[in-house]
This record gives structure tokens, sequence and C-alpha cells, in this order.
């Protein structure tokens, strides 16, 4: 059975939809520190899980008979940089728990790192899997210690460690967790509802930004990709890069009269500016046949149509 910490955020509850679907819905356990909501509570088998309480993890594995776990708690990037110690206490200690637990009772583990884990000295174009790793938010370094924690006790203790590190993730029903990429995900609600956006990051910030769902997918393939394929521990994703600015004129062809405004946050603005630009993603598919499948167009017409559904549906009640 599976273990999703941190599942009621933004990618928990798609990603424990797509797992029932593949093994069955009472072999995916839904955790998170945060109460669910009806829905999702109804939706599955819910546990609280704090994963700063090493008890209280093991107790989970054993009464659950779990044996792959997928790691979403984090604090993200933005919200790391007002919560430094939260943010070392969750991504870092929780870290460490979370491969003594899986190491301690034999599980397969999945922990997203992400762009954020390269810096303004990384290759910032089409930045390969392996290079000068140097980020410069607490987020960003605590990926680089999980994703070199995860390589240690792979080889150390021959732990079955698997890591993608995503994009910017793109989601219709689920709200980003306090990122720099949030902008991405709030400019297509106000698309719909108000017709314009003031955006957080300068026009011309290009970064590499992906669908969720094929998000969820790639998370899937690699958890059951077969360990012989798996050459290394770590893999970029890739799907597609845009600016503020390309997103906003692919907007206008479905909402012509779509306006976005500036009002640039300076700290999330540096942030930005030290990420890359585009992944090289060529490992990804060469070893486990990684695709993705959402481009920007596609991306625009999905969002764009998701939330006018469920706008409506909210309307109808
Ligand atoms: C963030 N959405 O902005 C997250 C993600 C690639 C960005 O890690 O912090």
């Amino acid at each position: 059975r599976v273990l999703i910490t941190g599942g009621l955020g933004q990618l928990g509850v798609g990603l424990a939809e797509l797992l029932r679907q593949r093994f069955g819905q009472n072999n995916v356990i839904l955790s998170d520190i945060r109460k669910p909501s009806y829905h999702v509570y109804h939706s599955g088998p819910f546990v609280f899980a704090d994963i700063l309480d090493l008890k209280n993890l093991r107790e989970i594995v054993v009464n659950n008979n779990i044996s792959w776990l997928v790691h979403y708690s984090a604090v993200l990037s933005a919200v790391g940089e007002n919560n430094v110690a939260v943010a070392k206490d969750v991504n870092i200690t929780g870290l460490h728990n979370i491969l003594d637990i899986a190491t301690e009772h034999g599980l397969r583990v999945f922990v997203p790192s992400t762009i954020g884990a390269f810096g303004p000295s990384s290759p910032r174009d089409l930045t390969p899997d392996l290079c000068v790793q140097r980020p410069q938010t607490i987020y960003g370094v605590s990926k680089v210690h999980a994703e070199l924690m995860g390589e240690y006790y792979h080889h150390r203790y021959g732990l079955d460690f698997r890591c993608l590190r995503y994009p910017g993730i793109i989601s219709a029903d689920s709200q980003p967790g306090g990122g720099t990429t949030d902008y991405a995900v709030k400019i297509f609600h106000a698309a719909v509802k108000t017709g314009s956006f003031e955006c957080n990051l300068c026009s011309g910030t290009q970064l590499p930004m992906m669908y969720i769902d094929d998000c969820l997918r790639a998370t899937l393939e690699v958890l059951e990709a077969p360990a012989d394929n798996l050459a290394s521990r770590t893999y970029n994703i890739h799907a597609m890069s845009f600016t503020p600015q390309s997103l906003t004129q692919e907007i206008q062809k479905a909402v012509p009269h779509f306006k976005t405004t500036y009002d640039v946050d300076p700290v999330l603005q540096a942030i930005a500016d030290s990420w890359p630009m585009a992944l090289d993603d060529s490992a990804a598919r060469r070893d486990w046949g990684w695709k993705h499948k959402y481009d920007l167009p596609e991306l625009v017409k999905t969002m764009l149509s998701h939330i006018t559904v469920s706008n409506r549906r909210a309307q109808d009640f």
C-alpha cells in the first residue's frame, strides 16, 4: 500500500486519485498534518501524520502495511524564505525521518525535487541532471540535501529512493502552496473571474512549467519503472517554458479582453531569476520513457475549460 505525506497540498489529492485508479481505493492512504475537507475524507483512507514524529510515522507505516511512500510534505520557496526555521524542520528533519523509516521497513520512496534545487551558477538554459547546484533559498538547499541524502541511503543501505525535479506545476482544482510559480495558477482563475490579473513577476521571466496531469503521470511512471532501468536516483522532467507575457498572449486567444498588469515582488523576482529557464530531461526520456503531453496551447485550453466548468457548478449550488 502507498502512503502520501503532505497529501492535502497542491499535488497530493490528484496523485491519490491517480494511484487509487491504478492500485485500488483502499491501497492509497493520504496523510497530512491538517484536517481534510469532507470530500477528501470520504474519497479514501486518510490519516493524520506528523513527519517530525518518528514514532507516529513508524506506527502508520506498520499499521497500514505501507510498501511505497510518496513524500510531498514540504515548505515551498516563497513561504520558506519567511519561515527558515520551519522550512529546516519540515524539509530537512522531516526528510531524515522519512528516509530512516523507509530504510527500516524497506519501502520504495519517492521525494520530489524542483527546478528550485538549481541556482544562479547552474547552467540556466537546458539545465542538465548533473551540474553545479548552489540554490539561494532554504527550499532549494533542503531539496539538494534531499537528493544527496536519498542517493547516499541508496548506496549505503540499498534504499529504493526515486526523485524527480518538478517544474512549476499548474493545476485547476487545487491551489499552489506558496511558491514562486504560483502566479501561473492564479492567472487562470483571474482570467475566468475578472478578466484581469496583477502579476508579481516581471513579464519576461521565463520558467519551466508543467500541467499537473503530466507531473502525476511522470511520478507514477518513475515509481513503477523497473529499478534496473534507473541509471540515477534523480531526474529532471520538462514540458514547457513560458513567461507571464507569453502566457498572457496565449490566454488572450481564448479571452480576447484579458489583461495582465505587473507589480513585481523583488524577493520572488530574485528567486525566479536564480532558477533555470528550461530543463534538459533527455535522461528521463531515455531511461524510463518520459514524454510530456501538455504544451502551452493545450495547458491554456484545459485550464480555462476546467475552471469555467467548476465555477459554473459552484454557481448552480
Ligand atoms: C515553488 N511551486 O514555486 C514550487 C516549485 C518549481 C517551483 O518548487 O516553490
